[in-house]
């Protein structure tokens, strides 16, 4: 997984949201470096396969499923990252889901494929905030979050998550400084170009999702400001 230090843009499809055949090849072939299926609402395993047969037979790109629920994991990705949410209120959400999946499936899993993202999600309205039972933490709390990530659970991924919303580039530009190995994914709100480069100062990837169905032209120009830097 040493060339997703390379990385700069990824696309997240929802499997939940209808996408046309043009725009999921066009998602494919705008230069992302790679396609994360994930979502929080109506996660269905048939919703899963569908768009993964879909994607399949269009993409030259990593694909990556997000895992939301153990029910709703599928093979033949070629990665799966793993969420744990550094600050949710429960250990739940942290540690407890993933420890139930792999004392029930560790004999399945391959280790290499699996990919566990410290989690930090900072929009108090998205849905993920709630249905993890988040709490907003402050930028002190944000940054030893990071820490952590890197220095406590030496995680590939530290993930500043604000879906939905566009978060504060100055937030984002004091985490990176506190990481050095692990890898910052930014997510949230980013709906054109100048978002897309602002954010991309400081993230090492940034991640575009919800724009991919609200604005198709302008979320595959985000690929082309983040390449161009
Ligand atoms: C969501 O971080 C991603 O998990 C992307 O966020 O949908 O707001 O682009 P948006």
């Amino acid at each position: 997984m040493n060339k997703m230090r390379e990385w700069k843009h990824v696309f997240k499809l929802d499997p939940a949201k209808e996408i046309s055949s043009d725009h999921l090849k066009g998602v494919c072939e705008s230069g992302t470096d790679a396609i994360i299926v994930g979502g929080t609402d109506n996660i269905t395993e048939d919703g899963i396969i569908n768009l993964q047969e879909r994607l399949d037979k269009v993409s030259t790109v990593p694909c990556i499923l997000e895992v939301s629920s153990m029910e709703a994991i599928t093979p033949g990705f070629d990665y799966y990252f793993i969420p744990m949410v550094l600050n949710s209120k429960e250990k739940k959400w942290m540690m407890d889901v993933h420890h139930q999946a792999i004392k029930e499936y560790k004999d399945f899993l391959h280790y290499p494929e699996m990919i566990f993202e410290g989690y930090c999600i900072l929009n108090e309205d998205s849905k993920a905030f709630q249905y993890t039972n988040s709490y907003l933490p402050d930028i002190h709390d944000t940054i030893a979050y990071a820490y952590m990530a890197e220095h406590v659970f030496h995680l590939p991924i530290f993930y500043v998550e604000y879906s939905g919303m566009y978060g504060d580039p100055t937030l984002v530009k004091q985490v990176k400084n506190q990481l050095n190995e692990t890898l910052l994914f930014y997510g949230g709100g980013i709906e054109t170009p100048s978002q897309a480069k602002e954010m991309k100062q400081h993230a090492d990837v940034i991640v575009v999702g919800n724009s991919i169905y609200t604005n198709y032209e302008q979320a595959i120009e985000t690929v082309r400001a983040v390449k161009e830097n």
